[in-house]
């Protein structure tokens, strides 16, 4: 069997095995990243996110190439909204809230233009798309049990945001035992200090909750 590579990490590097490690896409639909969706009408700069785009694009080719197991993920709701919690509905604006109409249909809701994954991100076929219909992977999805099948036990994490739902995707890993790495340039946020502070929370402290990397290590890694 071949070595495992090294991803250069902080605040230590990770070795790693392509066969047991997931890209994970966080999020990364037109509702968070174009005008007039979600993220939008929580009065964010929806532009700050396309940073992510490129890193993203870059670091998906690069996991196809090597057989790496590719995870989307989408967050939204039913169209009937009976799991979406009233306190998370109630928090915007009674007119451009979760389920109200927007210019790219219905904000947050699933078979909508505006929670469809971004054309350049778009998913492979036969690579899983995860609805979840809060800010972490795990809550009430089948991500762990897919990745325990696949035997993953190495998460490469992007998308949007940083400090939302990327945050809250590797704590909920880190606590079931998934090593978790952000790539740094692979994700963004509407608030470029929560991004920088973000990262650092992560890896603070010997890596409290997991590991800051980048797209430039991952595709040295795996080249
Ligand atoms: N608002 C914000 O920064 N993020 C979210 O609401 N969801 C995700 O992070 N995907």
């Amino acid at each position: 069997t071949l070595p495992a590579p090294l991803l250069a990490a902080e605040p230590a590097p990770l070795a790693f095995h392509p066969a047991r490690a997931a890209l994970v896409i966080i999020d990364m639909q037109r509702d968070f990243l174009e005008p007039g969706g979600f993220g939008e009408t929580l009065g964010n700069d929806v532009s700050r996110l396309q940073a992510a785009v490129g890193p993203c694009k870059a670091v998906l080719a690069a996991a196809r190439a090597a057989g790496l197991m590719v995870i989307h993920t989408r967050e939204g709701h039913r169209p009937d909204m009976m799991d979406a919690p009233p306190a998370k509905v109630e928090r915007g604006s009674p007119t451009a809230r979760i389920g109200c109409a927007g210019p790219m249909g219905r904000i947050l809701i699933r078979g909508e233009p505006g929670h469809d994954i971004i054309a350049e991100l778009a998913p492979a076929p036969g690579e899983p798309v995860l609805d979840k219909p809060g800010k972490g992977a795990f809550y009430q999805t089948d991500l762990e049990l897919m990745l325990k099948n696949r035997g993953i036990d190495t998460l490469l994490v992007a998308g949007v945001t940083t400090e939302v739902c990327v945050h809250t995707t590797i704590r909920e890993g880190n606590d079931r035992g998934y090593r978790c790495v952000a790539l740094a340039d692979c994700c963004a946020s509407y608030i470029p200090e929560f991004h920088r502070v973000g990262l650092e929370m992560i890896k603070a402290q010997g890596g409290i909750f997991g590991w800051v990397s980048d797209s430039a290590a991952l595709l040295s890694a795996l080249g």
